[in-house]
């Protein structure tokens, strides 16, 4: 099981419907698909997911930093050596969404190499995740439809709605339409990507007093420290980090500072390995967390259903694994499919990431 060689591939598949929030938007899933080869001939498979609004990184720097700097420090480790591959990725600062894709191509592999599911190997808590859907920024009425066709044709019943724009009284009239359009028995939480000051969270949260929320992510800045902890102190739900605290040491500051209550968990930024420390301090601590999505395709989906699927805290919540829905094709020969409202991990070795080649070689940017 040495590692004897990685590709990261660039790849381009643009969205049927873009997503829009309030730090950025998606047009395009302009992704990197990761492959470690071993010596065995076992290849595990991964994608990383560039988001330059919220990390910094890009298609291109996502293969560069792979191809010269992680590749080069891993290469004849062995996928049993995680933490030696850990410690050798973390002597470059930044690019998480790289290094999640190899640890995960990591897992991929060892999960192949034992003939069990990665899943099972990580928790192996049940098989499927409830799933909650991200709806984006557009007009009231279109927020609105767009909630009921994926109630109707999935079965889903959670909902993540997009909020920060300005002023902040639209966002506050989308989500009592949406309220008022489901009924009360469909969960409702909102994201703010940063987007409204700690004074128009507040008066957002209290106008949405009556509409039972059940979360509020990253309304305001965590670096506005002392706005955000005033904001965390009144609010009456759950207030979950997610782009503020992508690391051990940022969750403890962000949770003990009093800067957020929960904390989202996306396995595209922290891959299994830094993942599951993320999700065992949050346990240890009696903090709520949620599986997160970066935007993911359905390789990402996969990786996130196969954690999140794994734990008796992650797999509480609906997670949410439904941004592929939005893609004019993927990368799997087999796609996913969402049924009443669940996504069941793959079954069999590995991650069961199967691509299927015509694809690949249809939607790739280097050749
Ligand atoms: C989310 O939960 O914020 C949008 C930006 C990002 O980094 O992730 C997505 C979804
Ligand atoms: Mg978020």
């Amino acid at each position: 099981m040495k590692i004897v060689r990685t590709e990261a591939i660039p790849f381009a598949i643009p969205y049927a419907k873009p997503l829009k929030f309030a730090s950025g938007e998606v047009h395009t899933a302009d992704h990197v698909l990761v492959r470690v080869h071993t010596d065995d001939g076992l290849t595990g498979t991964a994608e990383a997911p560039p988001r330059p609004y919220t990390y910094g990184e890009t298609q291109e720097s996502i293969v560069a930093v792979i191809d010269k700097i992680l590749a080069p420090q891993i290469l004849g480790l062995t996928a049993l050596e995680r933490e030696a591959v850990q410690a050798r990725l973390d002597r470059t600062v930044g690019n998480p969404t790289a290094k999640a894709a190899i640890d995960m191509a990591l897992w991929d592999i060892l999960g192949q190499a034992a003939g069990m599911p990665v899943s099972g190997l990580l928790g192996g808590y049940t098989d499927r995740m409830r799933v909650s859907h991200m709806v984006g920024f557009a007009p009231a009425d279109e927020m609105v439809a767009e909630a009921e066709r994926i109630r109707d044709t999935y079965g889903v019943t959670t909902f993540k709605v997009k909020v920060g724009r300005q002023p902040y009284t639209e966002d506050v009239a989308a989500c009592r339409a949406l309220r008022e359009a489901l009924g009360p028995d469909i969960g409702l939480y909102i994201d703010g990507n940063r987007g409204w000051t700690a004074s128009e969270s507040a008066r957002a949260l209290r106008e949405m007093a009556d509409l039972g929320l059940t979360f509020a992510e990253e309304l305001c800045p965590a670096d506005d420290v002392l706005g955000r902890r005033w904001l965390v102190a009144q609010s009456p739900l759950p207030f979950i980090a997610d782009e503020s605290a992508t690391r051990t040491g940022e969750v403890t500051r962000e949770l003990l500072g009093g800067s957020a209550t929960a904390i989202s968990i996306k396995t595209a930024r922290t891959g299994f390995t830094a993942s599951q420390r993320v999700l065992h301090e949050c346990e240890g601590l009696g903090v709520e967390v949620v599986m997160g999505n970066q935007i993911d395709g359905q390789v990402g989906t996969l990786c996130s259903v196969a954690f999140g699927a794994a734990h008796r805290s992650t797999a509480h919540h609906a997670g949410e694994l439904s941004n592929f829905l939005d893609m004019t094709d993927d990368l799997l020969t087999e796609p996913l499919t969402i049924e009443n409202g669940h996504l069941r991990i793959r079954e069999g070795a590995g991650l069961g990431i199967d691509i299927d080649p015509d694809k690949l070689a249809r939607y790739r940017q280097d050749r």
